[in-house]
This record gives structure tokens, C-alpha cells and sequence, in this order.
């Protein structure tokens, strides 16, 4: 075994977006590639002798060649000792944990998330702090600058080793050791909710349908949901995490997830349907014949978090991105605790979450989490839930209901104009932001625009600012349209439109959501121009 340092030449274009680096495969699979971008995060940590790193991903096409690279390179840079999943397999909310209780630097995660997989599909690689969760703003941009200049690369020479088979290796001198990948995150859970009510509730007949999407969440949910829980086999379909995803989009969201949304509208429907997506960080969390929206799920699980045994407490504060629905705020107030709007992507929460401002924290991407760890859980958010059917002998359709009727209703959905062209879309927000200053006080038909801007945020711990987050229209009664775009794409632009109204009256909670906002559809429309800037008459993706 020797080390050796590599000549290189910078690529354009490797700065992490909304959630890490994110290309094409054939992208990954150039000479260098990967390498310099392992090599510039890794300038950028600076001397890690003595250090400890994580190193996992979804298990997507190329996750395992990209391991034995990083863990080359990891020993090449002097880390005392590298964590990696068996297989090479890791959820994302796993990474978080493991880095977390091992006291590491930090982590890899290799993923694309919920972008499809294979030969043709999408890869990702992201790098975690010691927190646990993703690198905020001023790493990944100081990544990006290294990327630019660099000139060359360490890596050790050192055969591949065996990621199937758990026990200790070593590349020089560094010790590796290939882990379970799901014991320390299960130990989490058990810590933070009622496993015996749940067995309880699973020994009495109730049923659930998980959907692992053949992504990273299947093993999790099997020794969880089956193993630990008790619930029958075959709770979990799905389950084994493919290199293509089955050539499936591992996005749980009606549209994606239609296997699950239609057994739970079949005839004997189970009584919980839950999916996570590629790498184990989303949730959608489906009742019988009734879809629950994240942003109400983050509201539901706020209003009774104390049922569960880790937040019996009571929470510090509650934390949502911009787009999110305004569903949380209620709850906050209500509990007279605050409720801060982030831009989106997961690391805007990690120094609320280190500073104790909050404890529960969600995206309306079908992202939910806490300060149990620093990223968004799918499978912990599943656990939630049947901890709070457990201990509310309620269903899912009723606790919503029954929520609405207490806080009102916030009618939401988001529309997807997936794979458009750039300069169209650019062209679109620039052509939004002019005319910012010129709406507030515009008489919309049913609405009057309050606010109208470019959101902008300052994180209340550090004082760093983030510009541009995405146009926001808010209209006199609180009922919104958000425009952005998505940084999580590798083809063309992809315009998202965030639509929110509330509705407070009972006696119109139970609309179809289309219709509800079907106003804002069309002032979406004569604001913004999407037809014309994007040649779509219609978004390609309703959520
Ligand atoms: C999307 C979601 C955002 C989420 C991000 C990463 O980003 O909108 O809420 O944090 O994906 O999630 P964008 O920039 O495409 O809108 V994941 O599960 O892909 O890591
Ligand atoms: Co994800």
C-alpha cells in the first residue's frame, strides 16, 4: 500500500446546491470527478489526523465504486478511523445519528435522494458536520472555491475492501469499520417513542402498509416496523433497496407513491400507509382513502408531541421553510412558543436545533424532523405517527379533522414544472422581482396582495444572510403564492409554485384542494406569465 498524489484539473459547475452535488452518473463516472470533490471538501476540514469520519449513501448505482474511492482518499488524508455502513448503505437521518454518537468530524452521504437512479439516472454526494447535519452555507460555498483551483488529489492505492461483511479493515493507517447500518439509528428510536403501545397497538389487529420505494429505508422499516414492533411481514413492501430504484422515482408523494395511495383507497384498506424516499429523509403519511400534506403533518405532530415519551417535555419552538404552510405557526402560538421561517433545505434548521430554539422543525417537501438528530427522518416521522395513533386510539383522517376544526385549515399544494428551459425560467423570476415594489395594494379579484417579495433571511444564531429564497405573494388575509426555483434538479430549470389558503369555517374544511385554491391557480398564472415563460400550460407534478 502506498499513497499518491494525482495531477487534476478543475471541473466547472461543482457547487452543492439546495442538498449537496448533485449530477447525472455519467457525470460521476469521469476520471477525477468525484475525486476532486472529496479532495476540495477535504482541504477544506483542513488537518482531520486523528479524526473520525462517517461514509454512507442510498445505495443507488455507483454508491458502492464512490465508497472505496472516498475511503482511499479519507486514509490518503490521515483520518484516524472512517464508520461505514455494511454495503455501503446508510440513510441519510442515519448519518446523522451515527456521526453524532461516534463523536465524528463529520460525514459523507452519497445520494441523490429522491431523484430516480441507475446507469442513466442521478448521483449525489453531500458532506455533514459534526453536528450531524448538512454543511451550512459558508462550507459548501468554501468547497466550491477549492474545487475551482484545484491541482491535485491524494489517494492511497489500497485494494477495495469487503463492505459486506461487518468487522474491522485497514487502508494504511487508518482503521475502518463497516458497521450495522441500522443499530444505532433503531437504539434512537426507542429512546424517543412508546414501542410498547405501538406493539400493543399492532398485536390488536391494527394494519400498516410501509412503502420503502426499493430505496435506502426498507431495512430500517423491516427491523423497526416488523422486527421490533411486532407488525406482520409484509407490513413493509418494497423493501430491499435497488441500485435503480426499480426503476421507480423514490419520491413518496401521491404521484410517485401510486401503488400505496391506491391499496389505501382499496375497499379493505389498512389503517396507516407511510412511504420515505431515496434515502430515507422524506414522509408521506397516508390514513384510509385520505392523504395527510406535510405541512399539516408537521402542525398534527407539533399540537400532540408531548405523547410521545421524547417530547414529553414540550418543545422550544417549532421551525418551517418559507414555503411550508403557515399550519406550524398556529400550533406555536397556541403554545406560546415561537416558530421561525427558514429558506429551504435542512441545513437552515441546524443552528436553531444547536441553539435549542427548536425542536421540531419541517419542509413541505414531505420533510419532517427534530433535534434528535440534524436532518430530516422519514422512518422517525412514521414512528411518530403510530406513536400518536397508539396513544390517541384515534385515526389518521379524525386527528387531522379534528385539528382542522381546532386551528382552521390551510388548503395547500405545490406545482412542479419539472425540466424546463433555464433561460425561461430565469427570465421568469427576474421579470417576478421587477415587478415586486408594484403589487402590494393590487386588487387581485378575490384577493389583495399585503406583501410582495424576494425572501431573504438572517440566521438568528450567526447573523448570516441568505438572499434570493424564493418570490413570495402575500395576500391581505394571509393566503399565499411562493415561486422558486429548485436546487436540487440536473436537467434544465424546475419551477416550483407553492399555493396556501386558510380557511377557518369547519363547514369548508373539506373541499377538494384544487378547487379550494383554484383562484390562486390562476393569479399564479397572470403574475407570473408561466405559460409564456415556460412553454407548460400545465405543471408536470401536483403535490
Ligand atoms: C427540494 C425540496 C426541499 C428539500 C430538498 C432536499 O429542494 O424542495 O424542501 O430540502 O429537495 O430534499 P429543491 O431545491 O429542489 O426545491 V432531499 O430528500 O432531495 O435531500
Ligand atoms: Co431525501
Amino acid at each position: 500500500m502506498s499513497i499518491t498524489t494525482v495531477s487534476t484539473t478543475p471541473f466547472s459547475g461543482q457547487r452543492p446546491g439546495t442538498s449537496g452535488l448533485r449530477k447525472k452518473v455519467t457525470v460521476f463516472q469521469q476520471a477525477h470527478y468525484l475525486e476532486n470533490f472529496v479532495q476540495s471538501v477535504f482541504d477544506t476540514l483542513g488537518d482531520c489526523s486523528g479524526k473520525t469520519l462517517v461514509v454512507g449513501g442510498d445505495g443507488r448505482f455507483h454508491n458502492r465504486v464512490a465508497v472505496q474511492t472516498i475511503l482511499r482518499m479519507a486514509a490518503a488524508h490521515g483520518f484516524a478511523r472512517v464508520l461505514v455502513g455494511q454495503g455501503g448503505i446508510l440513510s441519510t437521518p442515519a448519518v446523522s445519528c451515527v456521526i453524532r454518537k461516534h463523536d465524528a468530524l463529520g460525514g459523507i452521504v452519497l445520494s441523490a435522494s429522491h431523484n430516480p437512479g441507475g446507469p442513466d439516472g442521478d448521483f449525489g454526494i453531500k458532506y455533514n458536520i459534526a453536528n450531524g447535519g448538512p454543511a451550512p452555507e459558508s462550507v459548501t460555498e468554501a468547497i466550491y472555491q477549492r474545487t475551482e483551483s484545484i491541482r491535485e488529489y491524494r489517494i492511497s492505492d489500497a485494494a477495495d475492501i469487503d463492505l459486506n461483511r461487518i468487522g474491522a479493515y485497514r487502508i494504511e493507517a487508518m482503521a475502518v469499520e463497516v458497521i450495522d447500518s441500522v443499530a444505532d439509528y433503531a437504539e434512537l428510536m426507542q429512546q424517543l417513542f412508546d414501542f410498547d403501545a405501538i406493539r400493543k397497538l399492532f398485536a390488536g389487529g391494527f394494519r400498516m402498509c410501509f412503502d420503502g420505494m426499493s430505496a435506502v429505508s426498507g431495512p430500517y422499516a423491516k427491523a423497526i416496523i416488523e422486527g421490533q414492533l411486532g407488525a406482520p411481514a409484509g407490513t413493509v413492501i418494497n423493501a430491499e433497496p435497488l441500485e435503480d430504484f426499480g426503476g421507480h422515482h423514490p419520491d413518496p408523494n401521491p404521484v410517485n407513491a401510486a401503488q400505496l395511495i391506491e391499496l389505501m383507497a382499496a375497499e379493505n384498506a389498512p389503517d396507516f400507509g407511510a412511504a420515505s424516499d431515496g434515502d430515507g429523509d422524506r414522509n408521506m403519511i397516508v390514513g384510509r382513502n385520505f392523504q395527510v400534506t406535510p405541512s399539516d403533518s408537521l402542525a398534527v405532530l407539533a399540537a400532540h408531541a408531548t405523547l410521545a415519551p421524547g417530547y414529553r417535555a414540550g418543545l422550544k419552538g417549532i421551525a418551517r421553510s418559507m414555503p411550508t404552510s403557515q399550519a406550524a405557526d398556529r400550533v406555536a402560538e397556541a403554545l406560546g412558543i415561537p416558530c421561525f421561517e427558514t429558506p429551504t433545505g435542512w441545513k437552515f434548521f441546524g443552528n436553531l436545533l444547536d441553539a435549542g430554539k427548536a425542536t421540531l422543525c419541517g419542509e413541505e417537501s414531505y420533510g419532517t424532523g427534530s433535534d434528535h438528530i440534524r436532518e430530516k427522518d422519514g422512518l422517525w416521522a412514521v414512528l411518530f405517527w403510530l406513536n400518536l395513533l397508539a396513544a390517541s386510539g384515534k385515526s389518521v383522517e379524525q386527528l387531522v379533522s379534528e385539528h382542522w376544526a381546532r386551528f382552521g385549515r390551510n388548503y395547500y399544494s405545490r406545482h412542479d414544472y419539472e425540466g424546463v428551459d433555464a433561460k425561461g425560467a430565469n427570465e421568469l423570476m427576474a421579470s417576478l422581482r421587477i415587478k415586486l415594489a408594484t403589487l402590494p395594494g393590487q386588487d387581485l379579484g378575490h384577493y389583495v396582495v399585503a406583501l410582495a417579495d424576494d425572501f431573504e433571511y438572517t440566521d438568528p444564531v450567526d447573523g448570516s444572510v441568505s438572499k434570493q429564497q424564493g418570490v413570495r405573494i402575500v395576500m391581505s388575509n394571509g393566503s399565499r403564492i411562493v415561486f422558486r426555483l429548485s436546487g436540487t434538479g440536473t436537467e434544465g430549470a424546475t419551477l416550483r409554485v407553492y399555493l396556501e389558503r386558510y380557511e377557518a369555517d369547519p363547514a369548508h374544511h373539506h373541499l377538494p384542494t384544487q378547487q379550494a385554491l383554484y383562484p390562486l391557480i390562476l393569479i399564479a398564472e397572470q403574475v407570473a406569465g408561466i405559460a409564456g415563460w415556460t412553454g407548460r400550460a400545465h405543471p408536470t407534478v401536483i403535490t
